[in-house]
């Protein structure tokens, strides 16, 4: 009899998981529910927040616990893995306009388990002083970034089922890496394959840089916990073993999923101070709780294992969640976010992303800056660049030379 009814319990549970992957998705915007988005400055236990003093010894703890607990796990302070550096290759590339380096990491964790990453680096050739630098994850490997052949594969590579297929390819993903434009503002970029961090699979999860089990608590980390920590050890390098970089004038940018991740890594992470969000949406820049496009039920059954578990529990309940993104975006002030969306990218909601930038703007406030301004969303191709910045472009999901332009353009005024 007991046995029977924990079958059912079990089979119950396991129909509820199946059909989230079927929840409804909502491209209606008379379809939004009414909401009210948590208060960005009135603390949990009812206190308002009248100074930065206030929001940086009460609020901001606070609401950065709420993340760390219910959405994207906590992050280890210490994870006893020692890192070292390998240099693979380096010398002038794109046509002398860069000096480029080739980085191996190798992770040791305490219980002697070995993982390997590799930097891609372009610092600007004939620029004297040290330089500001994008750091930014690619999706398939250094290798696709650029039409140079001397760029080595990514290790996670042999990992992935699809290796074989064109998505690896040597410069495939070339068009959404500016390099030349970048490199002639005076900029250097940094990127690595995210999956050379934690490869981005259920099944893989045992080649990841920090363990990851296949059961974990409700606020244990995720992948993009993951990710987002990894995008630290990039600026650990940089800030220690690149002479030409100044260590004050990081952006860290990502795209999609890994704009979730350069978010969480920006909120955490001091040392950039530019955070370069492109089309994040659902559990990125865009509002939970306006259940447009993409929603919670959608992303934690396609992807269990991005948030930690406690997440899930906000499956068709986004009503209930205690925070919402603009209060994410809030935690990175004073230093500067930019939010991007695309104006044919709806399954990451354009509104949703914008309202959320905008709902940030009192923090700035407390500090004496500008937020985004009070109005609409803005119309396409008309960047919005304050202490915070917001564009929304024409096109689909994607990152374009568009989009770095205007991050450059916005780069130029906030680490000048
Ligand atoms: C989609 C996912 C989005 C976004 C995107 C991407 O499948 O639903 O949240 O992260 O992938 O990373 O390209």
């Amino acid at each position: 009899m007991k046995h029977h009814l924990i079958l059912c319990l079990t089979l119950i549970a396991l129909t509820a998981a199946a059909q989230n992957k079927n929840a409804p998705v909502n491209y209606d915007e008379s379809q939004v529910p009414a909401f009210q988005v948590p208060d960005l400055l009135t603390c949990s236990d009812g206190t308002r927040i009248e100074t930065r003093r206030q929001w940086q010894r009460k609020r901001r703890p606070e609401l950065l616990r709420l993340f760390s607990e219910q959405e994207y796990g906590i992050t280890p302070k210490h994870t006893g893995i020692k890192v070292k550096y390998e240099t693979l290759a380096s010398g002038p590339a794109l046509g002398g306009l860069a000096t480029q380096k080739q980085v191996r990491f190798v992770f040791t964790s305490p219980d002697g388990q070995k993982h390997e990453a590799l930097l891609l680096l372009y610092l600007p050739r004939n620029v004297a002083g040290r330089v500001p630098v994008i750091i930014a994850y690619n999706f398939h490997g250094n290798q696709t970034t650029t039409l140079q052949h001397d760029v080595i594969f990514s290790p996670s590579k042999e990992l992935m089922k699809d290796a074989g297929s064109g998505k690896w390819v040597c410069g495939e993903q070339a068009s959404r890496w500016c390099y030349e434009m970048a490199l002639q503002r005076g900029y250097a970029v940094a990127t690595m394959c995210y999956h050379d961090i934690c490869p981005d699979s259920p099944t893989l999860l045992s080649h990841s840089v920090l363990p990851i089990g296949t059961h974990r608590e409700a606020s244990d980390y995720g992948t993009i916990g993951i990710w987002a920590w990894g995008y630290s050890r990039i600026a650990d390098y940089l800030q220690k073993h690149e002479r030409q970089i100044d260590k004050h004038r990081m952006a860290v940018m990502g795209h999609s999923r890994l704009g979730k991740t350069a978010l969480w890594a920006g909120v955490q992470d001091k040392r950039f101070r530019v955070v370069i969000s492109n089309n994040s949406g659902c559990g990125g820049a865009a509002l939970s709780k306006r259940v447009f496009g993409e929603n919670v039920a959608r992303i934690t059954a396609a992807f269990p294992h991005w948030f930690c578990p406690a997440f899930n529990t906000y499956s068709e309940n986004e009503a209930a969640l205690p925070f919402d993104q603009h209060q994410l975006l809030a935690l990175i002030a004073p230093r500067h976010f930019y939010v991007a969306s695309a104006q044919d990218d709806q399954w990451a909601d354009p509104k949703g992303e914008y309202l959320s930038a905008l709902y940030a703007s009192p923090v700035y406030q407390l500090y004496g800056m500008q937020g985004l301004p009070d109005g609409p969303q803005p119309p396409v191709q008309q960047p919005l660049h304050y202490d915070a910045a917001y564009h929304i472009r024409t096109g689909s999901h994607d990152v374009t030379a568009y989009d770095w332009q205007c991050y450059l353009d916005y780069l130029d005024k906030m680490l000048r």
